[in-house]
Parts: structure tokens; sequence; C-alpha cells
């Protein structure tokens, strides 16, 4: 039961027409969403939400009847709240967690760290002070403490979060289902922006690839291979001396020129921008930044030097819509270069400490008493202490709305490596600095889950490893499922091997092949996904347990994890494969139906090879694949070949959807895309499928349509058009 903590009542909403200072304060900011206080003090003081996507007015009181119950205290000179939770409830969420996708007893702490080579449980690069609640029955509520401080977020003893700031509010959300719960968390802290397609194409990356020559020479490694890629990335040794906003004129004397190759042959590209700059007169946005006062200031009000790559650096004080606008007007001439996707990293923000030999010692950031001259819509100014979380968020937010300025009829393509609740709106995210172990192989996966229940859906690991070699198998093993997360890139860091999909030989690259092959016959799934999550909030890779969240089974498993809601992605992610995976039962005694691409090498299904997951389909969802393509843009034609994969359900139906559009620009917001809805029905022995238009402007097309309706271990195949539909006969 509920106990409340040093004689402060717990809140809930019989409470609230008794407020008064002193006492807890609930009203409702949305149905089903409450917001409580620590005091009618407390929420005058409110400062503005980052997290909020606008701010949220209360509506009204909270029902007496709602669910959750808030208590609030001081201890120890840190504000906490704290929820109870009932026997039987399974906590996710708290953001980028490394280790289990179930946090119940766990401690983290919520600060944005360069976590370079980071731990289970270590502070990591993005903050998000919000738990996801599954009670014993399936039904769900989350809780965010909307501080911008650092946070412990201690879930040993039911939800407790301690904060290093003043009094924070606390969001509550509650639902029938976690589902629900993330689609609410999506209307209050905003949803992605539909990103360019060749985003969800695989990305190839290292620290770095340079001079030029040597960027195409990878590229045309791809191509030479057969391997799908759809982006090269440009880590920091493309600038000159570590200088944002330029290039080195030896190493990349022509980036126009490069990217136009680039593109030429289907690739776009992604360049770093870092915000840690030169402190040097005579380089162009030092000496702008300083004639506009751009510069995050110490305790003194002096411009505060930090060091990071160049050496000595002064950082923009984004919390200043004037500095936003300078900044984000220097993507301008930059994006110009033809540069397609901007990464920002080091924006935690982090700053080194180096010895006397000029070595770095530490990775750290700003004295926590250095100040910020923040905007009154933003809360005014305040200390590092307060702004340290989003200054990541901040930054992309600047750096998003430049690049929309300098290309306004593209979609923007932002990676941050530092973020915030709610800054997903903002930027895709990567988990970091991994190591090539199989902790780092098997935490992979629940990390992206519980980024996806954290509002932030595009997010995967550095497939292979950021730091160390690793092994050929920890590669292909972490290439087999890598390549059906959201975010989907291989990279790794200065002086180590070769990554690419081919340095491992043959097999490996033979298994890197097929694991990407399958990323892209699935591309019309994942496009559809990406346009459901940019309206809902769902994630894309979603957790097991998403499938029936009132299966206690389900709850721990994070060797599994869905694409959609559709697809359930069975891995190994040991070597001895000893993962054992529960799947999902409350499907009327249909299983789930294991399927596989047959034509790998021409011999089959490879439900052998332990490197590529095993892909099972819900009975009642039709997925829409494609053909394998080299990239996004490969086959002008690539719409017209479709493959439903079909699996009954118990009463011999299922249906499924696909979006599409021009896959760039925002020709869809103005109604340019087709939805399309699939159905399949048995009739005696035979199955039926057919489509139904669901709007868009882009009409129908008399596609040919292969239908593959799967049983068990076996299935039926039949090619049609989807204008007349296709009847297959499937004995029972
Ligand atoms: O820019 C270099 C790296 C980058 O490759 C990596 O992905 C980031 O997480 N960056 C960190 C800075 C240095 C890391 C040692």
């Amino acid at each position: 039961m509920f106990r409340s903590l040093l004689g402060v009542p717990a809140v809930s909403g019989s409470l609230v027409s008794l407020a008064a200072a002193g006492q807890p304060v609930g009203e409702l900011i949305a149905e089903d969403i409450a917001r409580f206080h620590a005091s009618q003090a407390a929420r005058d003081a409110m400062v503005p939400s980052f997290s909020l996507e606008s701010p949220m007015p209360a509506i009204g009181d909270v029902p007496a009847a709602f669910p959750v119950e808030v208590s609030f205290a001081t201890e120890d000179g840190r504000f906490v709240s704290q929820v109870g939770i009932e026997p039987g409830t399974s906590l996710y969420g708290t953001g980028q967690a490394a280790g289990d996708l179930l946090r119940n007893g766990r401690r983290t702490e919520h600060w944005n760290t360069d976590a370079y080579g980071y731990q289970d449980d270590s502070p990591l690069y993005t903050s998000h002070p919000w738990v996801l609640a599954v009670r014993e029955d399936g039904s769900a509520f989350g809780v965010l403490a909307d501080s911008t401080h650092r946070v412990f977020i201690d879930l040993t003893d039911g939800i407790r979060f301690e904060s290093e700031g003043p009094a924070h509010p606390v969001i509550v959300i509650d639902g029938d289902s976690p589902q629900e719960v993330v689609t609410q968390l999506g209307a209050i802290t905003g949803t992605i922006t539909m990103p360019p397609k060749w985003a969800i194409g695989y990305h190839q990356c290292r620290y770095s690839y340079y001079p030029d020559t040597r960027v195409k020479e990878i590229a045309q490694g791809f191509r030479d291979r057969d391997i799908p890629c759809d982006v090269i990335w440009m880590d920091i040794d493309y600038m000159d001396g570590f200088r944002s906003f330029t290039f080195d004129p030896e190493k990349f004397p022509d980036p126009a020129g490069l990217n136009a190759w680039l593109d030429e042959r289907g690739f776009a590209n992604a360049w770093m921008i870092n915000p840690g700059i030169k402190n040097e007169s005579g380089y162009f946005v030092y000496d702008q930044g300083t004639e506009i006062d751009a510069w995050v200031k110490t305790a003194d009000g002096e411009t505060y030097i930090g060091n990071v790559w160049p050496g000595d650096v002064v950082f923009p004080d984004y919390t200043i819509a004037e500095v936003r606008e300078w900044w984000g007007g220097l993507y301008e001439d930059y994006m110009a270069m033809g540069i397609d996707g901007v990464w920002n990293d080091m924006n935690e923000p982090t700053t080194f400490i180096r010895d006397e030999n000029n070595e770095i010692v530490e990775a750290t950031t700003f004295p926590e008493s250095n100040l910020y001259r923040a905007d009154t819509d933003l809360g005014g100014p305040g200390t590092h202490a307060k702004y340290h979380n989003v200054y990541g968020m901040l930054m992309i937010k600047s750096t998003r709305e430049g690049v929309m300025a300098a290309n306004p009829n593209k979609r923007p393509f932002v990676l941050s490596r530092a973020n915030f609740m709610g800054g997903h709106r903002y930027g895709a995210t990567w988990t970091g600095d991994n190591t090539s172990n199989w902790f780092h192989v098997d935490t992979s996966i629940p990390m992206t889950l519980n980024l996806g229940l954290s509002g932030q859906p595009f997010a995967g690991p550095d497939i292979g490893g950021f730091i160390d070699a690793g092994t050929p198998e920890m590669f292909s093993r972490w290439m087999g499922f890598g390549a059906l997360l959201p975010f989907a890139r291989g990279h790794t860091q200065t002086g180590n091997i070769d990554k690419e999909p081919w340095s491992f030989g043959p097999e490996v690259e033979a298994t890197s092949r097929r694991a990407l092959e399958r990323r892209y016959r699935l591309l019309p799934y994942f496009y559809t996904l990406f346009e459901e999550s940019s309206r809902t909030g769902m994630p894309i890779a979603r957790p097991t347990f998403f499938a029936d969240p009132a299966d206690q089974r389900l709850r721990d498993e994070d060797d599994s994890f869905l694409i959609g809601s559709d697809i359930l992605v069975a891995v190994q992610t040991d070597l001895e494969r000893t993962s054992v995976h529960e799947l999902p039962t409350n499907t009327n005694g249909v299983p789930w139906r294991a399927f596989d691409f047959p034509d790998f090498d021409g011999a089959g299904r490879d439900s052998d090879d332990p490197d590529q997951p095993e892909l099972y389909l819900r009975p009642g969802a039709i997925v829409p694949t494609g053909p394998v393509i080299q990239f996004v843009g490969d086959t002008p034609n690539q719409t017209d070949e479709l493959t439903l994969l079909v699996a009954l359900d118990h009463e011999g139906r299922a249906e499924g959807v696909l979006y599409e559009d021009a896959g760039e620009g925002w020709g869809y917001t103005q109604g340019e895309y087709r939805r399309t809805r699939f159905l399949a029905q048995r009739q005696g022995d035979t199955v039926r499928v057919w489509r139904d238009p669901m709007g868009g402007s882009m009409p129908a097309i008399d596609r040919s349509v292969v239908v593959r309706v799967l049983g068990a271990g076996t299935e039926f195949v039949a090619r049609g058009s989807a204008g007349e539909g296709i009847t297959l006969i499937v004995p029972r």
C-alpha cells in the first residue's frame, strides 16, 4: 500500500480542493493526465517545461478516482517525489538506460554524461526522468518528474525521483495499456518529424573516414559488393583543426563535389558539428559569436573557456533565442555544400581536463555554477545545474531550425548524442560509445526499447561496437539484429580495426549482406511505422510484452523485440545461443508464424544461422515488404513490386497497412501520400486478399503483388494484381 513520506500526505484527486500552501496540489491537464505539485507555492513557482511540446494549463480538478497517488518530501537536501506501486507492476522507461529492459530494482542518475565505454546503470548521454509502469493486469501509467536538474531515479521500492533542483511538478498519465500511455506521452511531449526515407536505410560511419578518396572507396565498396547502404558519415577529422563549420583543405578540398559524387551513387551524407567553438579570433564562428556575446558564462560573468578537440573553446548559450537563430543561420552556407544530415556530438556538454602533456585525462562538464542568460520563456537566467540536461536539446532545436531554413523543401535529419525528455521532436539519437563486448551486444536491444518507451523511437546502437575490436562472430551477431533496429548504423572509433561489413572476411560479409537485405525488404513496413510514430508517438521497435501486456512471461523479454506490432524478432545475444524466447500466446490457439525471405543464396530459409534473428508474424497481420534494393531510391519503380506476408488469425482473417509518399519533402502534409489497407479472408479452402485505399491523394497503383500466406511450416504463394485482388488455395 502507498505510504507518504515524512508526514507529507499523498495527493490524490480528493485533496485538490483542499489545496493550500504546504499541501500537495493536483490538477488535470488532459483527460487521464494529471499534474501534481508539492504545494500551492510550488505550483505558483512552476517553471516552463522543456518536456512538454507546449504549455499545458490546468483544465480541471483531478477526479477522486484517479488511480495514481504522488507524495513529495525533502530529504538530505534533495526534493523527492514518489509513487507507490502494487505487487506485479513492471517498470520501464528511464530513457537511455544500460542493462535490462525491466527496470525494477534499479537506481540510475540522469545527468547527461560523456559515458565512454559505459557499464550497467552508468549515467548516460540523454536524460528522461520518466517511468512507465505496467500493472499486473496489463493496465499502465507513466510518471514524469518534470525537472531539468540532475535527477536520480530509484526503482528499488516503488518509483522515486530525487532531484537536486527545486520542487518539480510530477505529470502522471493513466491508461488501459502501455500503448495508450506511450501514445499519450507522444500527445504531450510531441512526436518525431517524418524523416527523409534515406534515413531509415543503413548508415556507415567511422571515426573518421578521410581523406575524401577514402570516403569514396567505402561507398564504392558497398556498391561493388551489393551490400545495401544509404548514408556515409563524416566524423570530426573532416574539419579544419576541429573547427565546426570548416573543412580541412587537404583532406576535404571539395566537400560539395564529394557530396555530389555520393549522391550520384545513391548515397546521402551526414556530417558532424560540435558545440565547442575554438577560442580564436579570426575564426568566423568565434568572431560572429563574440560579436553577439553568444557564449556561456562563468559564475563571475566571464566567458567560460572549456577544452575539447580544438583546444580551448567557448560554448554557445542556446538558452538565448538570438544565439539559437545565429547558430541555426550558420547552417545556411554549410548545407549549401549538399549536406543532407547533421550530427551533433559532445553536447552533454562535454569539456576535457588535460594533463601537462596535453593528454586528455577526463571528460567532464562545466562547473555547475556556470551561468546561462536564458530567455524568460525558457525560465530566465539560471545555472549550469539547471540547464545542463537541456543543453544538447536546445542545440539540436537550433540546428534543426537552421537546417530547415536552409533547405525548406527537405525533411531535416539531425542526430544528437545528448538529449532530454521531449528532445525527440528535434532529432534522433544513438546509444553512444559502446564497447565491443557481449554486454553491449545484449544491452543494445533494451536500451533502444526503453528509449522508445520514453518518447524517442529513432534510436539504435553503434553496430559492431565503438570501442575495441570484438570478434568476427560478435560483429555478425550485432549486424544480424542491429539491421532491424530503427536507427541502423555501423560505427567504430579512431585507431580501431576496420568495421565495414566486409572487414571480417567473406563469411561475415555474407551474413551482413543478408541482415541488411532483410532490413531493405522490410523498408515498406518500417516506413509505414515511422509515419505512424510521427503521428502517434508509438515506438517503432517495441518490447515483446506489447503483444500481450497482461502476460507476465513477456515482461522481462529483451532478447526479442517487436517491429511495430506485427513482426517479432527473436535474437541470440550470446555466442552460446542461450536465449530462450517466450512467444505471445493470446492468439486463440494460432501461433505466431515463423518466416524468412526465401532467396538467401537461393537456398531457402536460413533458420539455422544464429546471426540472423528468427522472425515471426502475428496471426491476423499482413506486412508489406519490398524487393532487395541497394538504397531507397534504387529503382524508380520499386513501388511496383510488393510482397505481402500474411498470417491468418483464428477466424481466417488478416489485415495490414502500407504507407507511401515521396520519401522526401513536405507534400505528404498536403495529402500527397497513399495509405492502403490490405485485407485477407479465408472462405473454405481459398483465401482472398484485396486492398482498400485508406486515404491520401496519390492514386492507387495496379502493382503486381506476391501474396505469401504463412502456415505451420509451410506457405502458400500466389501472384496477382492488387487492383483485382488475389485468390489462392490454402487448404485448412
Ligand atoms: O567525433 C568522434 C567521436 C564519435 O565518433 C563518437 O561517435 C562520439 O560518441 N566522438 C564521440 C568524440 C570522441 C570519442 C572518443
